[in-house]
């Protein structure tokens, strides 16, 4: 998962940028960008690891001159966290163009090859946002232009349609003439557009979320359609055009269950409401199932899924209580040499107020389950501080299949439902009862709110890959690479540790609830 951000200004836009990534930071921790770009072409760029506030200092922002500009953070992937790594990526050819992309391509090691073999042009890295940028550089180039106009830059997007397939929500910065948006053809990963007015005339802005453009003062115009394109020229002329033959609008769903931020809109939908709804729809099923269910309090596990479990509280009539207290600054630990890396460890993040705990029914909510390593531990942490029984509710289904279009999941084997039984999990997490959120009530609650939306992409719940093209091969594939990278980090992460002189600071990666 990752956030981007593009916008076009009538003065410097750095400083905005910078902004816009800190509201969009909770969709990537592992390494952030901005590459900026004046009316003479000139481009600057700064990019590296670590967290927004930690990339830029002053004497970057001073380079990042120009009136559009475009930015990302990045979520830590298994296997795929250097410096090298990090976006935005940029070809010089043609005309100099920056891209940072959030999603993920599912046909990327047959487009790395035709790029090799057939375009001849080469991918420095692992990175299938590599690959689309040198795509969509590639289609461009076809199109022959000494200056692009918009249709050129329709046609290079329909041709990045047509070659590329999986979820992707596109900026892309064109040096000298502009900055292009555009979204797969499924419209699986978000992407919304706003304008704001200024004294010196009207500026634009696009983002994964809404709230960045809420924050900055811009105005929410709407969604970026499934295969739609807008351009907007440096002198800030915005043009759109529907770019793909076939579309259909199946947004992520997990977008709602707890990725995206509750104070935006996607798609048109409140994500807030979204997760109301997700609760009452909870709730029902709790009264449907038990209708004399003797739960005494209702404890969100922060911060996720406080929305969810007020809503669910409220509806069956039981108290709400912050019982999890969550430390706010626990980013990072130190590991001294020779030291093994500490095991994740909840307790360093949550606390417990055990009066709403002491002998008490208590039903946990989160928003979802997926290792089932954490809700494990905070049944356990529930059980110490004295409940009597711990019930654990679920905003989400069971997680039983990988995530292909953007969302890091640990491999198969390792979600906890994966070839488990409803009680099967129940037992293996410890709690006295299980519920999970029944798949039609999700997409109920997330479709709600007359937005227009009816289907979703919920494959990590049912396994239906809304591409069609994912298949055993590729899933199989996508296992072994995630293995593969986990074992590469824990590698990097000991040499790295063995090196320090005095100690290692470990960014809270092993620390992340996730
Ligand atoms: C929390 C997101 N949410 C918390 C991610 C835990 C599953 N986990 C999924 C719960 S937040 S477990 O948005 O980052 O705050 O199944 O692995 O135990």
């Amino acid at each position: 998962m990752c956030g981007i951000v593009g916008i076009v200004g009538k003065r410097d836009v750095n400083t905005q940028l910078y902004d816009a990534l800190t509201i969009l930071q909770h969709r990537g921790q592992d390494a952030a960008g901005i590459v900026t770009c004046q009316g003479n072409g000139k481009v600057a760029q700064q990019k590296a690891n670590g967290l927004v506030r930690d990339v830029f200092r002053t004497r970057h922002m001073q380079r990042l001159v120009g009136n559009i500009g475009i930015g990302h953070v990045r979520y830590p992937t298994a296997g795929s966290s250097g410096p090298a790594l990090a976006q935005p990526f940029y070809v010089n050819s043609p005309y100099g163009i920056a891209l940072a992309h959030n999603g993920n391509l599912v046909n990327a090691d047959k487009l790395s090859e035709e790029l090799f073999k057939t375009d001849l042009r080469h991918v420095n890295t692992d990175s299938d946002s590599e690959v689309l940028l040198n795509v969509f550089a590639h289609e461009l180039q076809q199109q022959g232009k000494l200056i692009p106009a918009e249709q050129d830059i329709f046609a290079a997007v329909e041709g990045v349609h047509k070659r590329v397939s999986g979820g992707y929500a596109v900026v892309a910065l064109i040096a000298r003439y502009g900055i292009v948006a555009f979204r797969d053809p499924n419209g699986i990963r978000p992407l919304v557009y706003g304008k704001r007015m200024t004294d010196k005339g009207e500026e634009y802005m696009v983002a994964s979320e809404s709230v960045a453009l809420d924050v900055l003062g811009f105005e929410l115009i709407g969604d970026v359609a499934p295969g739609e394109a807008i351009y907007i020229t440096f002198d800030g002329q915005l043009h759109r055009k529907q770019c793909a033959e076939k579309t259909a609008l199946t947004p992520c769903i997990f977008e709602h269950v707890y990725f995206a931020r509750p104070d935006s809109i996607m798609d048109g939908v409140s994500v807030y409401k979204a997760r109301l709804r997700q609760g009452e729809k909870l709730a029902e099923q709790i009264l449907q199932e038990r209708p004399n269910h003797d739960i005494d309090v209702v404890i969100p596990i922060p911060d996720s899924s406080r929305v969810a479990g007020q809503a669910l509280a409220y509806k069956i009539g039981v108290k709400f209580r912050e019982g999890l207290i969550k430390n706010r600054y626990i980013g990072r630990t130190f590991i001294m040499p020779g030291q093994q890396m500490r095991k994740k460890s909840v307790r360093q993040k949550l606390n417990p107020i055990e009066l709403e705990f002491r002998g008490k029914n208590v039903l946990l909510v989160d928003d979802s389950i997926v290792r089932g390593t954490t809700c494990q531990q905070i049944i356990q942490m529930a059980r110490e501080a004295g409940a009597a029984k711990v019930y654990f509710a679920s905003a989400a289904p069971a997680v039983v299949y990988p995530n292909v279009y953007g969302i890091d999941m640990p491999t198969t084997k390792e979600l906890i439902a994966h070839g488990r039984s409803h009680q099967e999990v129940c037992e293996e997490i410890g709690a006295d009862w299980l519920i999970y959120q029944d798949l039609e009530d999700l997409k109920a609650a997330s479709a709600d709110g007359g937005s227009g939306v009816t289907e979703f992409d919920c494959a990590v719940f049912d396994g239906e890959y809304i591409t069609g093209d994912v298949d055993k091969d590729y899933l199989d594939k996508l296992e072994a690479s995630r293995k593969e990278g986990k074992v590469k980090k824990k590698k990097e992460l000991r040499a790295k540790e063995e090196e320090s002189p005095i100690g290692l600071h470990n960014d809270g990666e092993d620390l992340h609830i996730h």
